[in-house]
């Protein structure tokens, strides 16, 4: 190939990947912003309003409808505080026990996955028990979203951040998918507007998250732009620069092509991610 012909690929594939990473970006940031909203309505009618105007069938509603508001996740779900001084009543009013989460190695993916089969949790010091969800995510239920490691790191940093924060890829319950978990968390309303962290986890009464499953959502957005045969395209966490996991995409990408690299801005500055590109070798 000459020069000018390798001048010219190598422009393409980094517009063709720049435009990729911007799209994959745009869709997280609307997600990002709708989750935020979501927060907010919990905070105004479930929290704000005696007797609280929201219920589990008002929630799966109305999430259902706006799902098209969230491109990139497959389900959001509301998980309250409650302190362990406080579950007995919690347990009493729902008429269910705080179930403990079975990571993967206890439950290599159940078909019959329901949270009723689950163990209660053990005594902690604060719960987070899903009590509303969309649809999609009916089986976190009842489950304390702080039994599980990655949540539960969330929980304490979108708290005391007062930021929607993001977990590092993991294995999402029930489908057993690599995705991210996006969380927010809600306030009581007498929140001074500049509060330091303690008074941030203090007046915190509540946890809204989106579960993304990266993999099959990439791969839709790719889809709309049917290009799929012309570039290979991985998707990372890179936040641990020296071990990042792949989110999306294939895994044998070694060979003679160039690589572009296309920074991706999930919105939390703690993570990390990047698009990889590749043109497909002539066949
Ligand atoms: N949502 C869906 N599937 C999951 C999951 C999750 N977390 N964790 C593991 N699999 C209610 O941050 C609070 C949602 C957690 C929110």
């Amino acid at each position: 190939m000459n020069a000018t012909i390798v001048a010219r690929r190598k422009e393409t594939l980094t517009n063709m990947c720049d435009e990729r990473a911007r799209m994959l970006q745009d869709q997280f940031n609307v997600s990002l912003n709708h989750v935020n909203a979501l927060a907010i309505l919990i905070s105004t009618f479930h929290h704000g309003k005696n007797p609280s105007a929201i219920d589990q069938k008002t929630f799966a509603e109305y999430t259902a409808r706006t799902a098209f508001e969230r491109p990139l996740t497959s389900g959001v779900a509301y998980a309250l505080k409650v302190l362990h001084s406080e579950r007995e009543q919690f347990e009493k009013e729902h008429g269910w026990s705080i179930k403990k989460m079975e990571t993967e190695d206890q439950s290599p993916v159940k078909d019959d996955y329901a949270p009723e089969k689950l163990d209660p949790s053990p005594a902690q010091e604060e719960y987070a028990p899903v009590i509303f969800t969309q649809e999609t995510v009916s089986h976190i239920v009842s489950v304390d979203m702080m039994s599980g490691k990655e949540d539960h790191d969330n929980i304490l940093r979108a708290r005391a951040s007062g930021k929607g924060v993001l977990t590092s890829p993991f294995k999402l319950l029930k489908s057993n998918k690599l995705g991210v978990v996006l969380t927010f968390a809600v306030y009581k309303n007498d929140l001074p507007p500049a509060s330091t962290a303690q008074e941030r986890i203090d007046a915190t009464v509540g946890y809204l998250g989106a579960s993304f499953d990266i993999a099959s959502l990439v791969e839709r957005l790719l889809q709309q732009l049917a290009s799929k045969q012309t570039i290979i395209v991985n998707v990372y966490d890179t936040t641990n620069s020296s071990a990042s996991i792949k989110m999306y995409g294939p895994d044998d990408v070694s060979g003679r092509d160039e690589v572009h690299i296309s920074y991706v801005d999930f919105g939390d500055p703690t993570r990390r991610h990047a698009m990889h590109c590749r043109f497909k070798h002539e066949p």
